[in-house]
């Protein structure tokens, strides 16, 4: 594997992430849809056992996101994000050996999540909102910063780019050093691209295939590509129909350096990190 800097054991509040190896972080969701109302304890209990089931499966992190960053989503109030987030967290945190990642860029939900036992803070905002320098600061916690330019409901009207992967590049190593200056020190730092935040197929094609120039700066890499739009696009497929295409940059992904796959299809992912960890482990 393509390894620039060996990475060593980040401490995440109460556990610690090996980061010699890759890991996977399994999605879950905890907005409300239309369909299943099961009310506040369904929600919780539902979450659970949803969250039990990919740690059965081998995921290292569960992320849980209350916020819907899909594009041409609607905004939510603090107090909405974290009466969703906060009893998942809290529920996770009581029953199951897994660190918690919390999606989000909502001061109030990084400092209650990380009470409760969060050990991971994921903001698609790369902590640009007032007051998360300070929240991520204080928690102690590491964070991972991802690309995104303007808001999820208008990111995707025609995104443009000079060079992709060097204003990604730049933006990354920009907000490492805000951090850096807010006292979050660099060690506590993973970046992400973010795959279809603000980018089209080229662009994100064009991401992935020089990963390495992101390898670069030095932080472990997370990617999210699971059943995003660009593996639709690219194959022509809808979102029940993109696991072969994830699976295939799961695979991809890790080959070119990435520490953390933030995936739906836990099982399936976990089986393609052993087997390359099988061939890894050959003379
Ligand atoms: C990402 C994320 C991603 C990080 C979402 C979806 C959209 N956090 N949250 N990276 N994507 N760090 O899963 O389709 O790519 S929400």
């Amino acid at each position: 594997m393509s390894d620039v800097s060996p990475f060593g054991r980040l401490p995440c509040g109460s556990r610690l992430l090996d980061l010699s190896r890759p890991h996977v972080m399994g999605i879950l969701n905890v907005t409300p849809d239309s369909f299943s109302d099961g009310g506040r304890f369904g929600q919780r209990d539902k979450a659970l056992r949803h969250a039990e089931a990919m740690l059965l499966a081998g995921v290292t992190l569960i992320d849980v996101g209350g916020e819907s960053t899909r594009p041409g989503a609607r905004a939510v109030s603090p107090i909405e994000e974290l009466e969703r987030v906060a009893p998942v967290v809290d529920a996770i945190a009581a029953e199951l050996d897994v660190i918690i990642s919390v999606d989000t860029s909502t001061p109030a939900v990084m400092r209650e999540a990380a009470r409760l036992g969060a050990g991971l803070i994921n903001d698609v905002r790369a902590l640009q909102r007032d007051g998360a320098l300070d929240a991520v600061r204080d928690t102690g916690l590491p964070v991972c910063l991802m690309h995104m330019r303007g808001e999820p409901g208008s990111m995707q009207d025609s995104p443009q780019y000079a060079d992709v992967v060097a204003q990604v590049r730049d933006f990354l190593l920009e907000r490492m050093i805000v951090c850096e200056s807010e006292g979050i020190a660099r060690d506590r730092i993973i970046l992400d691209p973010g795959f279809g935040f603000a980018k089209n197929l080229q662009h994100n094609l064009s991401l992935f295939k020089h990963l390495a120039k992101l390898h670069a700066l030095g932080r472990p890499l997370l990617v999210g590509v699971s059943r995003k739009s660009m593996i639709g696009q690219a194959l022509g497929r809808e979102v029940g129909g993109r696991l072969s295409g994830s699976l295939a940059l799961a695979a991809l992904g890790i080959s070119k350096g990435a520490r953390i796959l933030r995936v739906h299809d836990v099982a399936e992912t976990v089986d393609v990190v052993r087997m390359l960890a099988a061939v890894e482990a050959a003379e």
